[in-house]
Parts: structure tokens; C-alpha cells; sequence
């Protein structure tokens, strides 16, 4: 049999060579998921703080943050600030949450929205118009109208609302916020007329439901807005199947039904598999295959 021109030796440095590389590799992929998550991880939630003097109306209409933890099969939504799930009253006008949306696209949102590139969740079904699920091809449209609020996204701006972290620690200026729900043309000259708050659903294909969250099932997942003193006097969760939804890099926001408040948030859903656990494959490969030379070199194996 012609002989290996590779000592044991030389096999040897060849798979630490092979396993280092293996770990290096391992650790980017890491801090490349980590990157892409751009909110305030903490305790296996993904945070987004929104500024807690934005609320028009007081403090029923104040959003303080938004919360997402990708857990198994499970994709869970936490939202805090002072609406209740149920909605309030306003001048014998009902107002309450506008719709989640989840916006993979990387589009600006209107034309995402255009394309019907969005996936939204209807978690408040306060009209009977639309079933609560989760959507995908999903346009959106503006019901600020008819909920007593803002026309349009610069009126709510021109009213004095744009503070710090005006939708939360993602979309922290206002410039960021015209970036991300317009196109280039409308960011740069943004006026009462191009900049409406398309704040609901208006078609789309329903692809799954969702599971409604109590206070007790929030704590144990490990939700705790308290951590960034951010714990509004309501605070709303709910789950649903990962397997709805897209994958990668997505900007998640709500508003409320009168624009009176909007939060965004920076994530990304995993694909399956997951990256890292590819990369632990071939660590859990290459050790084997040590395994087995050391045997060999024992006399263990022929
Ligand atoms: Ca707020
Ligand atoms: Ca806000």
C-alpha cells in the first residue's frame, strides 16, 4: 500500500489548523447574527424603547416600547405603554392598536407596502373586519381618519411630537423614521399631503393565528420592560408559529389607530438551520475525526 505522505504529526497540526478555522468561523457567524439584531437584547428579548413623551393625548396614548423573543417554533410580541388591548374611548370615537408589521423586504415601508411585500399581525380585532392571525402579502392603509387622529405623519411632527427615540431606540430621529416608511423622494421633502400613517391592514392572505399572552406566561419567558424603567400601566403579548412568517432581517412597527403613537424595531428571524448550528456540525465532525486518528495511533483501530 503507497504510504501517506502526511506523518501522524503533520495530520494532527492539519485538523487543529482545520478546528481553529472551525471555531473562528463559528464566532463570526455569531457576531454576524448578533449585528443584525439591532435592538437592546436582554434576557433573550429583543427591545425597543420608544420615547415616553410622544403619546398625543396623554399617557393612554403613550407606546413605551416594543419587545420580540424568538423562542422554538414560537415567535413572541410584547408591547407596553398605556392602551389597553381592548382599546378606549375618545369623544364617543373608539380608538385603539393599529396593526404589527413585519417588513423583510429591506423596501422603505410604502413600497413594500405597495408590492405587497409586508407580513403583518392583527392581535385586536375591534370591528369584525379582519380575523386576528398572522398575514402575509399584505398591503397597508390608513384608518387615522376615521380614529380622530393625524393625517398624516408630518401633522403628528408639526404638532411638537418628535423627541428622542421618537419610534423607539431603532428608528431614534426623525429622519430615520422618513427613511424608513417612504420612499427617497418623500423622506427628503416630506409634507402633510405624502406622508400618510398607513397604520393597518388592507389585503393580504391569512396564513396562521396567534395565542394571546398573560402577564403570568410574559414573566416566565423572561419579559422585563422594568429593566429599562420602560413597564407601561398596560402591558399586551401574544405568540404565533415562526413558520408564518418570513426569515432574516425585518423591521417590525405599530402605530395606534390615530397615529397619536408609532414603535419600530430592528430583528431578524433565523432561517432553519440556523448558521451556527451548521458550523458546530463540522466542529463535532472534525472532532471525531481526531477521535479516530488517536485511536489509531493507540492501535486502537486498523
Ligand atoms: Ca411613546
Ligand atoms: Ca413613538
Amino acid at each position: 500500500m503507497a504510504k501517506s505522505i502526511f506523518t501522524t504529526s503533520h495530520k494532527m497540526r492539519i485538523l487543529k489548523n482545520f478546528i481553529y478555522t472551525a471555531a473562528v468561523t463559528l464566532c463570526f457567524l455569531s457576531c454576524v447574527g448578533q449585528k443584525a439584531n439591532a435592538g437592546q437584547l436582554y434576557n433573550g428579548w429583543n427591545y425597543s424603547i420608544d420615547a415616553f413623551d410622544d403619546g398625543s393625548g396623554g399617557a393612554v396614548y403613550d407606546i413605551k416600547g416594543i419587545a420580540i423573543k424568538e423562542s422554538g417554533d414560537k415567535v413572541y410580541v410584547a408591547l407596553t405603554g398605556g392602551m389597553p388591548l381592548n382599546g378606549t374611548m375618545h369623544d364617543s370615537v373608539h380608538i385603539g392598536w393599529g396593526d404589527l408589521f413585519f417588513n423583510f423586504s429591506g423596501q422603505n415601508f410604502q413600497t413594500a407596502s405597495q408590492t405587497g411585500q409586508l407580513f403583518a399581525v392583527k392581535f385586536a380585532d375591534y370591528d369584525g373586519s379582519l380575523s386576528t392571525g398572522v398575514y402575509q402579502k399584505v398591503t397597508a392603509k390608513s384608518v387615522t381618519a376615521e380614529h380622530d387622529g393625524y393625517t398624516s405623519l408630518k401633522a403628528y411632527y408639526n404638532a411638537g411630537f418628535n423627541k428622542s427615540n421618537t419610534q423607539g431606540t431603532d428608528l431614534a430621529t426623525l429622519q430615520q423614521v422618513y427613511n424608513y416608511y417612504y420612499p427617497t423622494a418623500i423622506a427628503q421633502n416630506p409634507t402633510t399631503n405624502n406622508t400618510p400613517i398607513l397604520n393597518v391592514i388592507a389585503s393580504g392572505t391569512k396564513v396562521g393565528n396567534i395565542s394571546l399572552l398573560g402577564a403570568n406566561e410574559l414573566t416566565t419567558a423572561g419579559l422585563d420592560f422594568g429593566h429599562f424603567s420602560a413597564a407601561g400601566s398596560q402591558t399586551i403579548g401574544f405568540a404565533f408559529d415562526k413558520a408564518s412568517i418570513g426569515t432574516g432581517s425585518y423591521i417590525a412597527s405599530l402605530y395606534l389607530e390615530c397615529g397619536n403613537d408609532g414603535v419600530a424595531l430592528k430583528g431578524e428571524i433565523k432561517s432553519t438551520p440556523e448558521p451556527t448550528a451548521t458550523a458546530g456540525l463540522v466542529i463535532f465532525t472534525v472532532g471525531f475525526g481526531a477521535v479516530q486518528i488517536r485511536k489509531r495511533q493507540k492501535g486502537v483501530l486498523a
